[in-house]
C-alpha cells in the first residue's frame, strides 16, 4: 500500500492513492523506471492510444491532432525525458514524473515553471474506460499535446502562477473550476464546428464523443466568472461544457483579471449547479437531459 503523505491525507482519492510516494524528491517528482513497465502495460497503452488517436481526428482541433503525431508515442508508454526534449524545443515545457495527485501548491509551482506533473503508472485493463486518479495515459495523451500550442502553453503557466493567490484567498476550489472546465473538459469553436480539446474528454473514449455529439449536456459560450461560479461533478460526464472562441480568449481574459477581488466576490455568492441555465448565458446548445 502506498505511503500516503500527510499533505494528501484528505485528498479526494486519498484512500486509493496508488502511486509509490516513498521515493519522491522534495518537489514530489520521481524517476521514471522504463524497465518497470510490463508487456501488458505497453499493450494497454497501444490499445488506448490507437482508439483515441483515431477518434481525435474527427473530434479534436487540428493543433491537438498535429501534436499527437509529433509526440510519436504510439508504440508504448513513452520515455518522459525523451518526450520532454521534444516538448522543450517547441514551447519550453517539460514533463515531471510524479506518483499521482500531488498537493495543490506543489502542482501550481510545477506549472508556474513550465513543468507538467504526469503520473508514471498506467491503469489496469479493467479500468480502460474509467479510473479515479489520472494515469500516464490521461496525463500524456490528454494534457501534453496542447502544451505544444504556444498560447495554451502560456495559459497553463499563467494558471500555475496564479495558484498562490488562490491559496491566499482560500479559493483553490474556485480556481480549480477553471482548470476543470477549461483544461480538463473544454470545447473550442473551429471552422469545422465545435471540437473537444480538454484532457479529461480526449483521454476518454465515451466522453470525447458525448461532449461534441450528445444533445444531453449544455454547451455555453466561455465566460470566466460564469465558469468559476459553476460547480462540477467528478464521477460522471459533464452536464455543461464551456466553449472557447480561441485559446487566446482564455489566456487574455485570465491575464486581464484581478483574481483577488473576484475570489472574494464569488465566495459571497451561491455557486451554480453543474446543469444550471443562467440568464445572460451565451447558449450554444441547451441540454436535453436524458429522459
Ligand atoms: N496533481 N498530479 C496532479 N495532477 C493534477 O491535475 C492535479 C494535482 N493536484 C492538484 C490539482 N490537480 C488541482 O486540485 C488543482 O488544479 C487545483
Ligand atoms: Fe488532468
Amino acid at each position: 500500500m502506498a505511503i500516503i503523505p500527510a499533505a494528501l491525507a484528505n485528498a479526494p482519492t486519498a484512500h486509493g492513492l496508488r502511486g509509490d510516494y516513498s521515493a519522491m524528491a522534495p518537489d514530489w517528482t520521481v524517476t521514471q523506471d522504463m524497465g518497470a513497465y510490463t508487456r501488458e502495460d505497453h499493450a494497454l497503452w497501444r490499445t488506448l492510444f490507437e482508439r483515441q488517436a483515431k477518434l481525435v481526428k474527427a473530434y479534436a482541433p487540428p493543433v491537438f491532432v498535429r501534436s499527437v503525431a509529433a509526440m510519436d508515442c504510439a508504440d508504448g508508454i513513452p520515455d518522459l525525458e525523451a518526450l520532454s526534449s521534444r516538448l522543450r524545443a517547441a514551447t519550453g515545457w517539460e514533463i515531471a514524473p510524479v506518483p499521482g495527485l500531488i498537493p495543490d501548491d506543489v502542482f501550481f509551482a510545477h506549472l508556474a515553471h513550465r513543468r507538467f506533473p504526469s503520473s508514471f503508472w498506467i491503469r489496469k485493463p479493467e479500468e480502460i474506460d474509467y479510473l479515479v486518479e489520472p494515469d500516464v495515459f490521461h496525463d500524456v495523451f490528454g494534457h501534453v499535446p496542447l502544451l505544444f500550442d504556444p498560447v495554451f502553453a502560456d495559459y497553463l503557466q499563467h494558471y500555475g502562477l496564479g495558484g498562490p493567490k488562490a491559496i491566499e484567498h482560500d479559493a483553490v476550489g474556485i480556481l480549480a473550476r477553471l482548470y476543470w472546465y477549461m483544461v480538463e473538459f473544454g470545447l473550442i469553436q473551429t471552422e469545422d464546428g465545435v471540437k473537444a480539446y480538454g484532457a479529461g474528454m480526449l483521454s476518454s473514449f465515451g466522453e470525447t464523443q458525448f461532449s461534441v455529439d450528445s444533445p444531453e449536456p449544455n454547451r455555453i459560450g466561455f465566460n470566466l466568472e460564469r465558469v468559476m461560479r459553476t460547480r462540477y461533478k467528478i464521477d460522471t460526464f459533464q452536464q455543461t461544457y464551456f466553449v472557447l472562441p480561441s485559446f487566446e480568449k482564455l489566456f487574455r481574459d485570465s491575464i486581464d483579471t484581478d483574481f483577488g477581488p473576484l475570489y472574494e466576490q464569488l465566495k459571497a455568492l451561491e455557486p451554480y449547479a453543474p446543469d444550471a441555465a443562467v440568464a445572460g448565458d451565451e447558449v450554444i446548445h441547451r441540454g436535453a437531459p436524458a429522459a
